[in-house]
């Protein structure tokens, strides 16, 4: 329940070891009641949690100067002394886990049998796995010595925001870099909690800073002249825009950008087994996810019985609070975000593709959209094409190996794909021949720290997870 958590009403920016007040805020008591807060609400219930700083460029300037501050003697640590930080780390997430998990939902929306089994474990398992790596960079195959880039500004979305954060935060520190981090504008808590896990972990000043805000205090962190590596995911459009402000100066950059992931099912397929995949590809985290299996592709000859057995297993899924842990698909992010999904999706409705929703009764407050997926779509409408980033499943059929290749390398992006299919050789003819960062067989959304994650395409650059993720943080 709620109670495990204690949300403060206000909070500063983490600059330098300490929660202090943004610029903005004006001169007060510290909890800031100046104009630059700004609120995050609950979007199961659009009941405001708390208020968090806008940070300005003057406040970004002085997290970036604290983080360059701590460089020196951060990156002079031996890699050993540098594990024992995020191995407690690792573990004091572990010991706050079921608090991290129901402020998560709460302020992302998103159930709390996924923080708790999903996200939480991740989060913990990124700093482990990093923290192994500290003291071995020698033996990661880029020679005897390599050498951490400086100051990361690294910048998150809101669909994972504690897994994102350890995404970008556990290989840069392992690494030697130290880091400002901002989170996104309607996810900011759970940064903020880190903040405190850093210094409850003693983790010297400034090697992590936490500057909120939106893209505003993003950007004036990306245009920041004393940063050596900028680390994004987010949207394609932003990405592109990181990368021409980056272009010409120091800093190297690495992206993860959006997908239009499909899950390719053949007739040889375990149908129940593949229905499985379908739900947890689109409606986990509401869809909201990068790598989701947005594009359904099945083989004409099981079309119907696959859509049957889907339909059926839809109807059964429990929309509602997040808080309760029966609940198999939570409340969208934002108004916005909801907005964007309503848009697209009755897009595919006036270009002529067939809407079938879930049956189920949404909450009157909060943002929801039910469990969506159109038939009848074709290469040519918005929903087969554009990322929608919500519960909406696309759906189209192939004939043959060769037409659900060329079926699904037909998108802009290439981040994520799944094949069902028994045969083997099939598999792996397909998994060579799909443009994509991951291909998972006979299963989706899997994620192991283990693994480099990262697209192809306009899903972004560089790629983050496993060995692979060192590289970004590195000069070799
Ligand atoms: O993304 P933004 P939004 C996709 C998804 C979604 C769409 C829009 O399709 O519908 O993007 O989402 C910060 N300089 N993805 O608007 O704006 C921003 O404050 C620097 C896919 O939320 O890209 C936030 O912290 N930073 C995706 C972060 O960028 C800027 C995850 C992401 O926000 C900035 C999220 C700027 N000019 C959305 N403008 C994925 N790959 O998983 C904004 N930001």
């Amino acid at each position: 329940s709620r109670a495990v958590v204690d949300i403060a009403p206000s909070y500063g920016l983490f600059i330098d070891g300490e929660f202090t007040e943004g610029t903005s805020t004006g001169t007060g008591s510290g909890t800031g009641t100046g104009d630059g807060l700004r609120k995050t609400v609950s979007p199961a219930t659009e009941e405001v949690l708390s208020e968090y700083t806008q940070a300005n460029a003057e406040d970004v300037d002085r997290a970036v100067k604290a983080a360059r501050k701590a460089f020196g003697t951060w990156s002079a640590l031996p890699g050993a002394e540098r594990a024992k930080y995020l191995f407690r780390i690792a573990r004091i997430i572990q010991e706050r886990s079921r608090e991290l998990a129901v402020l998560e939902t709460l302020d992302n929306g998103k159930p709390i049998r996924e923080t708790r089994d999903g996200d939480l474990p991740l989060v913990a398992a990124h700093f482990f796995y990093y923290a192994g790596w500290a003291d071995k960079l020698a033996y990661a195959g880029y020679g005897p010595e390599p050498r951490p880039l400086g100051v990361a500004g690294q910048v998150i979305p809101w669909n994972f925001p504690l897994l994102m954060l350890a995404w970008k935060i556990a290989p840069a520190l392992a690494t030697g870099n130290t880091v400002v981090l901002k989170p996104a504008e309607t996810t900011p808590l759970s940064a903020l909690f880190f903040a405190d896990i850093c210094r409850q972990a003693g983790l010297p000043r400034g090697v992590v800073n936490i500057v909120t805000g939106d893209g505003a205090t993003g950007a004036a962190l990306v245009g920041h002249p004393d940063i050596d590596k900028i680390a994004f995911t987010g949207s394609t459009a932003v990405g592109k825009e990181i990368a021409r402000t980056a272009a010409g100066t120091r800093k190297k950059v690495t992206l993860e950008l959006g997908g239009k992931g499909a899950n390719i099912v053949f007739d040889d397929a375990p149908i129940d087994q593949a229905v499985e995949g379908i739900v947890n590809g689109i409606f986990f985290n509401q869809g909201q996810v990068c790598c989701a299996g947005s594009r359904l592709l099945v083989q004409e000859s099981v079309q119907e019985e696959l859509l049957d057995a889907l339909k059926r297993r839809l109807s059964t899924l429990r929309v509602g609070d997040p808080l309760d842990k029966n609940t198999d698909v939570g409340a969208i992010n934002s108004a916005e975000q909801l907005a964007r999904i309503s848009e697209l999706a009755d897009s595919g409705e006036t270009e002529g593709a067939e809407r079938w929703s879930a049956p189920c009764e949404l909450p009157s407050s909060g943002y929801w959209f039910a469990p969506t997926l159109f038939t009848g779509v074709t290469q040519a409408h918005r929903i087969a094409r554009e990322e929608i980033f919500g519960p909406v499943l696309s759906v189209l059929t192939f004939r043959t190996p060769d037409e659900a290749v060329a079926k699904a390398n037909n998108t802009p992006y290439g981040l994520s794909a799944g094949v069902w299919t028994e045969k083997g050789s099939r598999m792996l003819k397909m998994a060579r021949e799909l443009r994509a960062g991951v291909v998972w067989s006979n299963t989706f959304n899997k994620f192991d720290p283990a693994s480099p994650f990262g697209g192809y395409k306009e899903s972004g650059s560089g790629r983050e997870g496993g060995r692979h993720g060192l590289e970004g943080y590195l000069d070799v």
